[in-house]
Formats: C-alpha cells, structure tokens, sequence
C-alpha cells in the first residue's frame, strides 16, 4: 500500500509521540510517511505547511495540512478500525479538556526547556520559569487528584503518562539546565509519588508504551 499521507515529525518531540501511538494503535504506519522536520529551520517544509512551524505536523492525501496534535489524533482516530481512543460518551468534551490540561502542562514545560536552550545564558528568565513550573505543579497536583481512569486506553490517559515520561527527561532538579537524553529523573517522581504510581498502571494497560519511548 503506498503511504498517503505524510507527517512531519521529530524525535522526542511528546507531541509527536502521541501521534506515534495513535498510528501504531490503529496500524496505520503502512499509510504514514513520517518525514523528519527541523523546528526553528525557515527552509524546512515544516514552515510552508504550519505556519506555527510545529511539529506535529499532517498533510493530508489532498495536500492540506492539520496541526496540533490533538487534531492529528482525532483525524487519524476516525480513519481507524481499532477501538476508538478520542472520547465517545456525554462526558467528551470533559474528558478532552483532561487531555488538553495534560498537553498544556506538556507546553508549560516545553517553555521552561526553551528558557535554558534558546535564550542567551545572561538573559534567563526566572520569572518566566518560575511561572510556566507553577502551572506544571498546579497540572500535577490536579492529575493527583483526579487520576485518569485506567480500564481502556484513550487520549487523556495518554496524554498524561507521555508528560510525564518527558518532565522525566526535561525537567529536573536543575530546570535551567532541561536535562538532554539521560538517567535523570523528574522531580514529580518525589512531589508527586501517586502519579508515578499511576504511570505504573498505565503500563499495566498498555504495555507497548515502552515501544513508543524515543528516549
Ligand atoms: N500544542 C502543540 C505543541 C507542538 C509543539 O510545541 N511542538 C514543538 C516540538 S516538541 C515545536 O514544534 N516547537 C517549535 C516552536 O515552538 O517553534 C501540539 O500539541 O501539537
């Protein structure tokens, strides 16, 4: 089957890994052609298709693209067989909401990494740190007490274990310093324990996860 559509996309983007895992849910990798973007490049395709120049990035068998990521899944999602992963009940726009306060406390910390590598060391803002980590812990404390359900997979509790495994790596004891792939561990492991219990879980519901891990 020839590929149909293509995806722009880049390793260890956490958004692009939830487009990862909606393709490998429903098997579409025979029709996604994952093409390697360069954010922050004005000469990469990425900046003609996505005028936000973000990744990820969809362009559809017709030409027209379709960014963010949560766009992206719900299109992919429909074109699927497999057991929907977008929320179906009276409850969905509810549930989208979770899922998106786990992608804005994915964007909150992506900002502090953006701190650390883009800005002049003698321009750092801790201000701008200091905020964006407020609205993380304020996420985290959030997911503490209302953890998503765990009996089927779907975006929200996807979402929220993808967070997770990039604060994992990004975000440590030294925010100014986003850690570049390695060991270091979050700090949410030791302020925010029921979460790391709950990631336990997830896996216990979706043991490919650790296949979708570019890091
Ligand atoms: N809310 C967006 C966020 C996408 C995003 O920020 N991606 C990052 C890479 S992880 C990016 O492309 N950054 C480039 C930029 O901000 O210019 C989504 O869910 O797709």
């Amino acid at each position: 089957m020839s590929k149909q559509m293509i995806l722009l996309h880049a390793v260890p983007s956490p958004f692009c890994r939830k487009i990862d895992i909606v393709v490998e849910h429903h098997g579409l990798s025979d029709k996604v052609y994952v093409q390697i973007a360069k954010t922050h490049d004005v000469n990469d395709r990425l900046e003609k298709e996505n005028p936000l120049g973000k990744i990820p990035t969809l362009i559809m068998p017709n030409g027209d693209s379709l960014y963010d990521s949560e766009v992206i899944f719900n299109y992919l999602d429909d074109l699927g067989d497999e057991a929907k992963l977008m929320p179906q009940g009276n409850d969905k726009y509810l549930q989208l909401t979770h899922a998106k306060l786990a992608t804005g406390i994915t964007d909150a910390a992506l900002l502090v990494v953006y701190e650390g590598r883009l800005r002049p060391a003698d321009k750092y803002c801790q201000e701008i740190v200091d905020m964006q980590m407020a609205k993380v812990t304020k996420g985290l404390n959030w997911f503490v007490d209302n953890p998503p359900q765990l009996q089927k997979l779907n975006i929200v509790n996807i979402s929220l274990a993808i967070l997770l495994e990039y604060l994992d790596i990004r975000i440590n004891e030294d925010a100014k310093h986003g850690t570049e792939l390695g060991e270091n561990k979050g700090q949410w492991r030791s302020s925010h324990p029921e979460l790391e219990a709950w990631l336990a879980g997830f896996y216990g519901l979706y043991p490919k996860f650790a296949d979708t891990r570019p890091y």
